[in-house]
């Protein structure tokens, strides 16, 4: 079989010619033997290129949903690209404390989101440690989670986070699965510390080595380092994440998502009663837009750069640079420009309100 087909091109040389991106045809011209294997080779790898490429993006959604309405578009987001291929959606972290108001009403409303979505058997993982949030309590994960139908009553009832991380892993082929954080890294943390279990004989950072793609990061200033929320709030763990990451990172400043603005087109679009996300940002923002830190990070994760952003390199550190009650390290990012370093933050290509209207186009599908 595989000698007639060598006769068969050695007689020809393939060329391809290429429209549009994606659609190719194949010209047949007499050729050398070879120009045949040349071009054969050429044809073969074009093909495994555009079959890999039309495979969905395997991604674990790890986010502080409650204190900001961002993480509910992000999610949105996330089920519209589910529903067009372009992603698989392995599972949610929620690294909100379970043992706090914010991660017992944050899964919940993630549940009734992804009940929304279609996917009420999504995996949903929580952080089981302890709160260290602020005194503030969300202004609609309850009554998200209160108005529409879920399957995990509240975050006592998800499993522990790092064990969903390691079950998910586990499962999926080598370096096929991208990880988006849009909130704290103590889940993360939790992760790169675990052990072999009954899900992997890996250890945790063995286990992302093997399985990890990338990790596309909400986090830090850049290129100017600042003190920023998610980095901040559990600091002692972000500090040990950027330090021991044993795979491509990809970082997404606060810079760039405060100035892409999203949310007020969803609230008008929908009557809040029947879309969970519209009824976030109905509570949260009184309809009017919010940034889009978090859909920000989740479009890079499963789309790439799209000819949107570029990227700089180099090196991203945590300092601590005070200490507040009680005994809290307070921190900030340094960043510093390496073409080699093994860190990597987006920055914009095209104006922000471009940005903007592909985020909202996508919250808005459905
Ligand atoms: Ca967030």
């Amino acid at each position: 079989m595989i000698c007639a087909f060598n006769q068969f091109f050695l007689a020809f040389k393939f060329k391809l010619l290429i429209f549009n991106e994606s659609i190719f045809k194949i010209k047949l011209e007499k050729g050398t033997g070879v120009n045949y294997l040349i071009m054969t080779i050429l044809l073969l790898s074009g093909l495994m290129a555009f079959l890999l490429a039309a495979q969905p993006v395997k991604i674990i959604l790890d986010t502080d949903i409650a204190l900001d309405v961002d993480d509910a578009g992000a999610l949105a987001l996330l089920h519209n690209l589910a529903d067009a291929g372009e992603c698989e959606i392995l599972g949610i972290i929620v690294s909100s404390s379970s043992t706090a108001y914010d991660g017992y009403w944050g899964v919940p409303c993630v549940s009734a989101i992804n009940t929304y979505y279609g996917r009420p058997e999504l995996p949903i993982g929580v952080f089981k440690g302890l709160h260290l949030i602020p005194d503030q309590v969300s202004k609609y994960t309850q009554q998200v989670a209160q108005h529409f139908p879920h399957a995990l009553l509240s975050g006592e009832f998800a499993p522990d986070g790092v064990k969903v991380y390691r079950q998910l892993l586990a499962k999926e082929s080598y370096k096929s699965v991208v990880i988006v954080t849009i909130g704290f890294l103590n889940v993360l943390e939790e992760l790169l510390n675990s052990k072999p279990d009954e899900f992997s004989p890996l250890n945790g950072i063995d286990l992302v080595r093997q399985k990890v793609k990338f990790w596309s990061c909400m986090g830090g200033f850049y290129p100017e380092g600042r003190e920023e929320f998610n980095f901040n709030t559990f600091s002692q763990a972000t500090k040990n994440v950027l330090e021991r990451w044993p795979v491509e990172v990809i970082f997404q400043g606060a810079e760039l998502g405060e100035k892409v603005l999203t949310g007020a087109r969803l609230v008008q679009k929908y009557d809040m009663q029947k879309h969970p996300v519209a009824m976030g940002y109905h509570y949260y923002t009184g309809g009017q837009n919010r940034a889009s830190w978090d859909q920000i990070s989740t479009l890079f994760a499963v789309r790439g750069l799209q000819n949107l952003f570029g990227l700089k390199k180099g090196h991203n550190h945590l300092i601590f640079h005070d200490i507040r009650p009680p005994d809290k390290p307070i921190s900030k990012n340094v960043w510093e420009s390496d073409e080699n370093g093994p860190h990597a933050y987006l920055y914009p290509l095209v104006r922000y309100e471009k940005i903007a209207e592909i985020i909202e186009e996508l919250m808005g599908r459905r």
